[in-house]
């Protein structure tokens, strides 16, 4: 009740769009006492949601000003079966904790979990992934793809691609790819992808999407770790997006190619993919586990590897790892990277 009550003055000071409601009412409105809606604003206030108030006015919510409501999303989507669920929380540890506990529940294929910030919000192997309080889209969908661990994997591709399309289609800017996780946007890392299953060896039963895109973050923002590795839609285009409509258009994306995924059918997302990568071409370093190749990306084989040939002509597919390209100075976070899946239990 508490929740669906912040959740409504929510909904009804973003659509104000940057105007005052007094306290007296939003009281009217839902029926409440006037302490109980200054409570809420209070809880509200805690959870991150920066709302100014001022004397003879009232309220006006500041920021961020597309809210990741559940309704407020749903009004977008033109899905047949992600999103249709979506849950929404202030903040979180992680949307990927959240999404297996949801799984562990017994929650089914298509459930989107969204939170405006995390705590500990994550990338690959344990690496920190920053989530400032309704900056961008941290988000985690539910799959239940019931296909081979091989082909899962390409799940990662897959949903980079579809946020490529979406930002495309919503911001009018290209961001790139890097495989096998990353979108990048003039030079810059703009998003990441985090997938983590739990199945058998030849079956993936359940799998967590994770998603992170810096949408109008602005660079003093981030921390100052990230400050000239990473960049925001709104640092690019100096537009601010609605978040709730990049969402809808990236799980709208993500569904058609998933579908075609599930019948083995890469050739779209490969297609795209390859017209987006930013390593083809280019001399790169990958980091492997046990050894390091030295080459040039010359494309994306069908099975979604990237195909390296080395100086002796010889050509290599990688299936994990971390591409560095030539030249570029190596930053922390690619130093550990190994594998573009993470293989998770959900604790059952
Ligand atoms: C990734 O890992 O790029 C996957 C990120 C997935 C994040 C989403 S948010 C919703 C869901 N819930 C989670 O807890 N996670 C997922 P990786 O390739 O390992 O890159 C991690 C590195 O990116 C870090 O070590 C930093 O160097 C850098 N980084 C961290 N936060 C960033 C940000 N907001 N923007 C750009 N780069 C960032």
């Amino acid at each position: 009740m508490q929740k669906a009550a912040g959740e409504k003055i929510l909904e009804l000071l973003a659509a104000q769009a940057g105007a005052y409601v007094s306290g007296q009412a939003l009281a009217q409105r839902f029926k409440v006492s006037r302490t109980f809606i200054w409570k809420q604003l209070a809880k509200l206030r805690d959870a991150g949601y920066k709302i100014s108030s001022a004397r003879k006015k009232g309220y006006c919510l500041l920021r961020p000003v597309d809210p990741l409501l559940p309704r407020l999303i749903t009004e977008h989507l033109r899905t047949r079966k992600l999103g249709r669920k979506i849950v929404c929380y202030p903040l979180v540890t992680s949307t990927m904790d959240v999404a297996a506990e949801l799984i562990a529940k017994g929650e089914r294929e298509g459930t989107v979990v969204a939170a405006e910030s995390q705590l500990r919000g994550r990338g690959r192997q344990g690496r920190e992934w920053s989530s400032a309080h309704g900056m961008g889209l941290w988000l985690s969908v539910i799959l239940e793809p019931r296909v081979s661990p091989l082909l899962a994997s390409r799940l990662t591709l897959t949903a980079a691609s579809a946020m490529a399309e979406a930002v495309e289609a919503v911001c009018d800017v290209s961001p790139q790819v890097k495989w096998p996780n990353d979108l990048y946007l003039d030079g810059r890392k703009l998003a990441g992808v985090l997938t983590e299953m739990s199945g058998e060896m030849d079956i993936v039963r359940h799998l967590v999407l994770g998603m992170g895109i810096n949408v109008n973050s602005k660079a003093a923002e981030f921390p100052s770790t990230l400050r000239n590795q990473a960049t925001s839609i709104y640092m690019v285009t100096g537009r601010h997006t609605d978040r709730r409509v990049l969402l809808a258009a990236f799980l709208r994306y993500f569904e058609r190619y998933y579908s075609r995924l599930k019948k083995g059918d890469l050739q779209g997302m490969l297609a795209g993919w390859r017209q987006r990568e930013m390593t083809l071409g280019r001399k790169v370093v990958v980091k492997r586990p046990r050894q390091e190749l030295k080459g040039v990306a010359v494309n994306l084989g069908e099975d979604g590897a990237l195909i390296v040939r080395r100086r002796d002509g010889v050509e290599e597919r990688v299936y994990c790892g971390d591409v560095i390209i030539d030249g570029e100075r190596q930053t922390p976070n690619v130093k550990r990277r190994m594998s573009n899946v993470e293989s998770r239990k959900h604790g059952r």
